[in-house]
């Protein structure tokens, strides 16, 4: 085959994978092989919708035969994973977590027409400055907000090598740095967040509260240990440039033998909706294993974003089979989704109608490796919130909900 011919082979690979239509997994009744009955709350799909196999192949191979004779990759991907995402000019867009085959981690921008496949990633990853900050080594888990001041913000991980501890090579120190956009091409960076302690999982909230610009935030004692870090916390800061921890208390805590004992994080900015807001996030216990992460979920008050009103017990997303597997096994992590609009159901800010039929999309990763989408309606985790039983903390508490249930369902016979 000439050279030519292996290029054409090549891109044609790529392109069907790029163009291959997703199915969503049985709604009623059984999902495919491997997974579980469906949940009726969201529906997940057949194929991830991006992998480092989709990622430009002008990232990876030097097209030149003189100097790539073997058509061999020369800078190679790891995972797609992560993302952060919005609704952008009416297309739905990821600002992904890419990690190359070298570990370190980037952002890249990739967009689908229907939120589902047909994902593309903009022709070059984002260039994110250090700004006036210390140069960060690698940079992860992007929240996007689309703030009521009218730029579109980025918080996300940064990760540094410990100087405190320069004989040790896996001491590593957590941030939040912040950038903002309008293009999603252009950012500019600002301070990172100051706190006494290390902070990851922050994430901005979408309206101001008391004028000030409200973060949730996950303080942690050490890189990996939330140490005394209760859960997550919540802080209001007057000026985003220059934004800092004053004040932090915890909204929601972590909790004995429950699917966040051992640390939880905020997901994505929280979506407002006429009963409260709707909050995404991980939950993190241990296993003989190692460590499990879930996706659960909670409401706080319209008027109060700290007040938690609805906690329903358990997990809402799990990863199931070929998720399960991957670089970090059994996480399901997510830190974007997209809630479409709705225009005849928002008039003024204010919400007209009953249901809230507005689709959500949530972009979850399976394994530290690839990147998932779950589809359902504002209406229906409305309902998953409010009408789940909490979580009573012990079997006993557990076993009268489930027999209460079984009364319910004899009665309505
Ligand atoms: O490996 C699982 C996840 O671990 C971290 O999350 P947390 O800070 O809650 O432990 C993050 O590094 C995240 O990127 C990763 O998916």
């Amino acid at each position: 085959m000439s050279y030519k011919d292996k290029i054409q082979t090549l891109r044609a690979a790529h392109e069907a994978l790029l163009t291959r239509p997703n199915e969503p997994m049985a709604e009623n009744g059984l999902s495919t092989f491997d997974f579980r009955l469906a949940t009726g709350i969201y529906t997940k799909y057949k194929y991830p919708i991006l992998t480092a196999e989709h990622t430009p192949l002008e990232w990876r191979y030097d097209f030149n035969e003189k100097d790539n004779p073997y058509l061999m990759q020369r800078i190679m991907m790891n995972a797609v994973l992560n993302a952060g995402a919005i609704l952008f000019k009416g297309k739905y867009t990821v600002v992904a977590r890419v990690e190359g085959a070298d570990r370190k981690s980037f952002f890249a921008v990739a967009q689908s027409p229907n939120g589902i496949d047909n994902w593309r990633f903009w022709p070059e990853p984002v260039t994110m400055s250090d700004g006036n900050n210390a140069p960060a080594t690698n940079v992860y888990d992007m929240r996007l907000t689309r703030h009521e001041d009218g730029w579109i913000y980025g918080i996300f991980c940064v990760e540094r090598h410990d100087e405190t501890k320069p004989f040790d090579t896996s001491a590593a120190t957590a941030a939040a740095g912040i950038a903002r956009t309008k293009d999603l091409i252009h950012w500019e960076r600002l301070d990172d967040l100051k706190s006494l302690c290390q902070q990851r999982n922050v994430v901005l909230h979408p309206e101001f509260v008391d004028g000030q610009y409200a973060l949730y935030t996950r303080p942690q004692d050490g890189f990996i240990e939330t140490g005394k870090g209760g859960g997550i916390g919540w802080t209001l800061t007057p000026d985003i440039t220059h934004a800092e921890v004053r004040n932090e208390r915890i909204i929601f805590s972590r909790a004995y033998h429950t699917v966040y004992e051992v640390k939880n994080g905020e997901g994505p900015a929280p979506i407002k909706t006429p009963k409260g807001w709707l909050h995404l996030a991980h939950g993190v216990r241990a296993t003989a294993s190692g460590l499990r992460y879930v996706l659960y979920m909670y409401m706080t008050a319209l008027d109060d974003p700290t007040r938690v009103i609805a906690r329903p017990s358990g997990w809402l997303l799990v990863p199931e089979g070929y998720e399960y597997i991957g670089d970090v096994m059994n996480v399901a992590f997510s830190n974007g989704w997209i809630v479409e609009e709705n225009k005849s159901y928002i008039v003024n800010r204010s919400i007209v109608n009953d249901k809230d039929t507005r689709r959500v999309f949530i972009y979850y990763a399976s394994a530290d490796t690839r990147l998932h989408v779950a589809t359902t309606t504002v209406d229906q985790l409305l309902d998953y919130c409010l009408n789940t039983p909490e979580d009573g903390l012990t079997t006993s508490a557990s076993v009268e909900k489930i027999k209460a249930l079984v009364h319910k369902n004899q009665m309505s016979k």
